[in-house]
């Protein structure tokens, strides 16, 4: 149902995405989707980058007097360091002097450098890096709050916290509670545990004096999410599959879990499922467990979505790596001298957009029309439909 591409490079004018697929009807407000922009933008370990940025979203099409029109959304984000790179990056005209155009023939491990450019077939990477960069996440976050806003609408909230930073780490079977997450907020990175918290700190001071970067996990949450949503009927509409995969398409996520899915695959199934049980009041079914993460079989079981992702540390290190330049096939040490030293405290957001993409997807696969009006009549009729179950 929901479609959308982005374009942009790290260090070229702007960020843009087309959103296709959001009902007319909703009611959008900028300042929202800048206030998570800025969330993206924070969080403890950041490097030089963040100081130049002020990311603001400029919405050009499908909204007219702050509602969407049904039609496609357009948004622009301007790439405020674009004015030191104007030579480098410049969109026409002859290639400047290889100096100029701070052509990278040197390709740093980890990174998209190698891979793309024997892809395709360029001597000079920043033609892959640039493109490769997480600046690109900018852009999925504002159209994440688009669908945060349509998800609103229903009472379906999202949110991320931090589980691990390097060696610092929350057990991993340990499920913080809804309220515990949304708490942390405004913590430096937004973990929910404050003790555990100054020992991933200590983790991110220790491997920025050593000129090295750290990795760690987040979790991702979504609270007030229908049963039904993505489907058993086949392998591409199971939801689980799907969180994946929009969780491992952001940059240095190397891995997924659902719910505690990893200590699940290690204990018995007698330990591990959650039991179901009736409240005749609520008339709804419910456990007192969430070990699932929300997602049975494919689809939400009305639980709260839970899924984790685990970040490699940053492939751009101020220390020196073994590497061999893409022209003269001579080694060299790689270093790199700007560079965050964790965005584990971004990532959690852009695990938030993303997931807020997915649910959104699957809300109007199931609850589908053309205007909001329409998608409000659609879900009112199923929850009907769940009450006399
Ligand atoms: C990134 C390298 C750094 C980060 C950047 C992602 O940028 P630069 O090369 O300009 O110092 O700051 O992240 C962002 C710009 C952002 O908005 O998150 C990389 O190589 O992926």
């Amino acid at each position: 149902m929901l479609r959308f591409l982005t374009a942009g490079e790290s260090h070229g004018p702007a960020l843009v995405a087309i959103l296709d697929g959001m009902p007319g009807g909703l009611r959008l407000r900028t300042e929202f989707i800048n206030r998570e922009l800025k969330r993206r933008m924070g969080g403890y370990g950041r490097g030089g980058r963040m100081k130049i940025e002020s990311d603001e979203v400029k919405l050009l099409a499908g909204v007219r007097f702050g509602t969407t029109l049904g039609s496609p959304i357009a948004l622009i984000i301007e790439n405020r360091d674009w004015s030191n790179w104007k030579a480098a990056m410049a969109v026409e005209g002859p290639p400047p002097p290889a100096a100029v155009a701070r052509r990278v023939t040197r390709p740093r491990p980890g990174h998209a450098d190698l891979a793309g450019a024997l892809k395709v077939n360029s001597h000079d990477a920043r033609n892959i890096l640039e493109r490769a960069s997480a600046r690109e996440t900018a852009a999925r976050v504002a159209v994440g709050a688009i669908c945060r806003t349509l998800l609103a609408n229903f009472g379906i909230e999202i949110a991320s916290h931090t589980t691990s930073v390097g060696g610092a780490a929350a057990p991993e079977d340990r499920q913080e509670s809804w309220e515990r997450i949304t708490a942390c907020e405004a913590s430096p990175l937004r973990c929910a545990d404050p003790k555990l918290e100054r020992r991933m700190m200590r983790e991110i001071d220790a491997a920025s004096k050593q000129g090295d970067s750290v990795g760690g996990s987040f979790q991702v949450a979504a609270r007030g999410v229908p049963p039904g949503l993505g489907s058993h009927r086949q392998w591409d509409l199971r939801l689980a599959g799907l969180v994946a995969r929009a969780l491992l398409s952001i940059p240095s996520v190397k891995g997924a879990e659902v719910g505690s899915g990893f200590a699940n695959a290690r204990a018995r199934g007698s330990s591990v499922h959650d039991e179901i049980f009736y409240d005749p009041k609520r008339r709804a079914f419910y456990r007192k467990t969430n070990r699932a993460g929300g997602i049975e079989g494919g689809m939400t079981n009305g639980e709260e979505i839970r899924a984790r992702a685990f970040v490699k540390p940053l492939s751009t290190l101020p220390t020196s790596l073994q590497s061999v330049d893409l022209v003269s096939k001579e080694a060299f040490e790689a270093a790199v001298e700007r560079t965050d030293t964790t965005a584990i405290a971004a990532a959690g957001v852009i695990g938030e957009a993303m997931l807020a993409i997915v649910v959104a997807d699957a809300f109007l696969s199931k609850f589908g029309g053309d205007s909001l009006g329409e998608v409000k009549r659609n879900y009112r009729g199923y929850l009907k439909q769940l009450r006399s179950f």
